[in-house]
């Protein structure tokens, strides 16, 4: 009687291998000049108009030349998911891209960080401090800084309908 779940298994795993870092080019190991170099700039806030859940942006370069993830945030102020937002209808989603030479931009009406639970309302003249975690790279730790609730940058516009769903 042979047995032969081990090859079953060793398949898998091969698999798992393949999918696992996305990059046509080179795969594991010596990778340290084509690494993601992440900065990130444009943060804020709205003051929300909740008690319980706001929204943030933030704009994350990627310098580097490969692509990493952002796998999720966390901040004392309360639990945060990333929503993006697709034909207008906003979904949680596990992990968002950072291309390689290219940017993760959470803008109005775009992607955006949820924050759900607040501990306290934050209000003008105050910051939020989230921690960034992604696939590759090291966290980052960002300061919110909060605006007024009709704040845009540049080139924003209407956000307060988009979150009358949640
Ligand atoms: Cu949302």
């Amino acid at each position: 009687m042979t047995r032969r779940p081990a090859l079953a298994v060793l398949a898998a795993i091969g698999a798992l291998a393949a999918a696992g870092c996305g990059g046509s080019d080179s795969g594991a190991g010596s990778a340290s000049s084509s690494a993601a170099e992440l900065s990130v700039e444009a943060a804020y806030m709205p003051q929300p108009v909740s008690d319980s859940m706001a929204a943030g942006f933030l704009t994350i370069s990627n310098e580097g030349g490969k692509a990493d993830e952002l796998t999720s945030v966390t901040s004392e102020a309360g639990e945060v998911t990333l929503h993006e937002t697709v034909d207008g209808t906003m979904k949680e989603a596990d992990r968002l891209e950072v291309p390689a030479h290219g940017q993760l931009v959470f803008r109005s009406g775009g992607n955006h960080l949820m924050f759900e639970k607040l501990r306290q309302q934050p209000e003008q003249g105050q910051s939020v401090a989230v921690e960034l975690h992604f696939a590759h790279s090291d966290p980052v730790t960002v300061e919110l800084p909060v605006k007024a609730a009709t704040y845009r940058p540049a080139d924003g516009h209407s956000a307060h309908s988009e979150h009358t769903g949640h």
